[in-house]
């Protein structure tokens, strides 16, 4: 074979894998026709082959038409990629478009536990009264949490207040008294505070659980009397049940407030008519309070002669559950974000 027929033959080669190439639509199928003809066993190879019959003055020449015949289905296959890849990218335009009339996914924002949302309320109240937010440990003395508010040891009023005892004789607090007592005698008076926080007993049913919230509010000056206290629960009252809601009075005991009552606002449900909520009273209890007793005056080292105070506690489950128609205290705490994302 002369270098004119190689060189023809070489040229058809060309033609046909520039041919095959163009026709191919995957890379992978493009690869494996470059493979045929210019892989090593592929058809360029095998021409190379008759090299030894051409003569050797025509070699050079014979050399550079298999060069030229590589380079053309090389640069076809390289083309051919990249219309591989541009229609690729063609074809995801224009079938993975985004469709903007869709609705857009919700996001949730996220909120207050419906406690805090309540308690927030509550306290937004008592401050707009003037009074301050006072905080303290949950992990109390016997001292503080008893003692100093007229608790004797073996006093049957403990046995209310079932209570977590620590192995170092330190205990859960079973109210936030103890931050009032705190409060007193590290500050003199007047006083106006409330103390929101946790609390604990031993204590767990339908609408009580071992650990519940309280908000407790103490007011000491000169001439305070139950007026004062009437007063301030009366407005209290109104702003959170609503303008048109009437309190009442009864007589009650509490260690540390002499006199003491338990404060009943008319029923929300039924407007006093009588209903299950009351059990048909028309009344629902919602605060306890009182005037200070002078023995816990004494014990914090306050002039009883000189002043008095009146003070008063709620539980804010017991608030949250009247006010949003929770039956069970214990979804407050199962943290169920069907029942959470309800508030
Ligand atoms: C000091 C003096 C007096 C706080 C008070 C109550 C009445 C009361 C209950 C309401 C529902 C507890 O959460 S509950 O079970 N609280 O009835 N608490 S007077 O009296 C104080 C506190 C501190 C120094």
């Amino acid at each position: 074979m002369d270098v004119v027929e190689l060189e023809g033959r070489l040229q058809k080669l060309a033609d046909e894998a520039v041919e095959a190439l163009s026709a191919v639509e995957e890379k992978e199928e493009a690869i494996q026709v470059k493979n045929r003809y210019l892989g090593r066993q592929g058809t360029v190879q095998e021409l190379m082959s008759v090299m030894r019959e051409i003569p050797n003055e025509q070699k050079p020449q014979a050399g550079r038409a298999i060069n030229r015949c590589k380079q053309q289905i090389e640069s076809s296959f390289e083309d051919q990629l990249k219309e591989i890849a541009e229609r690729e990218l063609q074809r995801r335009i224009e079938e993975e478009t985004v469709d903007v009339t869709l609705p857009g996914r919700k996001t949730s924002a996220g909120m207050g536990h419906p406690l805090r949302q309540v308690e927030r309320e509550l306290i937004a109240i008592f401050d707009a009264m003037g009074f301050e937010v006072a905080e303290g440990p949950e992990i109390e003395s016997d001292y503080y949490n008893f003692e100093a508010l007229n608790f004797p040891p073996d006093h049957p009023a403990r046995d209310m207040q079932d209570t977590f005892v620590l192995e170092d004789g330190r205990l859960l607090r079973t109210h936030t008294s103890p931050v009032q007592v705190r409060t007193m005698h590290a500050y003199e008076v007047p006083i106006r505070i409330i103390s929101p926080g946790r609390v604990y007993r031993c204590d767990s049913d339908l609408t009580h659980s071992p650990v519940f919230h309280q908000i407790e509010g103490l007011l000491i000056d000169e001439d305070v009397s139950m007026a004062d206290l009437k007063g301030t629960l009366t407005a209290f009252a109104k702003r959170f049940f609503g303008e048109g809601t009437k309190i009442r009075f009864r007589p009650s005991y509490f260690p540390f407030t002499e006199p003491s009552a338990e404060v009943d606002v008319e029923c929300i449900f039924c407007a006093g008519e009588g209903c299950r909520v009351c059990s048909r009273t028309g009344w629902l209890e919602v605060l306890g309070a009182g005037m200070v007793d002078p023995n816990v005056f004494e014990a914090s080292g306050i002039d009883a002669d000189r002043y008095s105070g009146f003070a008063f506690g709620l539980g804010v489950e017991r608030i949250a559950m009247l006010k949003r128609g929770i039956r069970d205290i214990r979804r407050f705490f199962e943290n169920d974000v069907r029942f959470l994302e309800q508030f």
